[in-house]
């Protein structure tokens, strides 16, 4: 998930250590029967960037029409530099390359639904189309992303699995060690990479 420069060390929006996922990524990567990657894709005036708001600073949250939001620096920009796959990120096995965020007025954490809890991306029909049913998160970030994608999974009926050394969050006021906690009350299996790496 989202595993872009913008979200790496001396990105816009970098996720500490953010560059450590890639390595355990590529391994698990080789063994798994499907990838599919996602790439947070915004219009340069998406809403959930603070830039758009008066007086507004990163990091705030506000009120939107669908409920609460984060405030970003400007990222993953369509079609900028930022947005690009991370430099090292073994892309060729991909099968399936989702956008998101796409919407200029609605975010979307999600790689199934976006924030306003109706609009949804298609990955749901894609993966059961496929017959697949499990699925293993990694990616960037644990506590926005990847809680996001997580609790969708569950509630569309997937196994879902985190591998916890393939993962970093942002943490925004202790967001990180919240998302473990919904994702394991939601039945999230977690895991460490070493521990499905044949
Ligand atoms: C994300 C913040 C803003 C993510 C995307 O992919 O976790 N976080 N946009
Ligand atoms: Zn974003």
């Amino acid at each position: 998930m989202d595993v872009q420069s913008d979200f790496l060390p001396g990105g816009a929006l970098a996720v500490p250590d953010g560059d450590a996922v890639i390595g355990p990524i590529n391994r698990l990567a080789r063994h798994a029967p499907h990838v599919v990657l996602t790439q947070d894709w915004h219009p340069a005036d998406h809403a959930s960037f603070a830039s758009r708001h008066r007086g507004r600073a990163p990091f705030e949250t506000i009120r939107m029409s669908y409920g609460e939001q984060v405030l970003w620096p400007d990222h993953c920009v369509q079609g900028s530099p930022g947005a690009d796959l991370a430099p090292g990120l073994e892309v060729a096995r991909a099968d399936l390359i989702l956008r998101k965020g796409t919407h200029p007025g609605v975010d979307s954490y999600s790689a199934f639904l976006e924030a306003d809890g109706t609009t949804r991306t298609g990955l749901a029909g894609y993966l059961r189309e496929r017959g697949l049913t499990r699925l293993v998160l990694t990616g960037l970030a644990t506590d926005f992303c990847i809680l996001w994608t997580a609790l969708d999974a569950r509630k569309e009926g997937f196994a879902v699995t985190v591998v916890e050394d393939a993962v970093r969050g942002i943490d925004v006021a202790g967001s990180v060690e919240h998302a473990w906690a919904a994702m394991r009350e939601a039945g999230v299996e977690r895991i460490d990479s070493r521990s499905i790496e044949a």
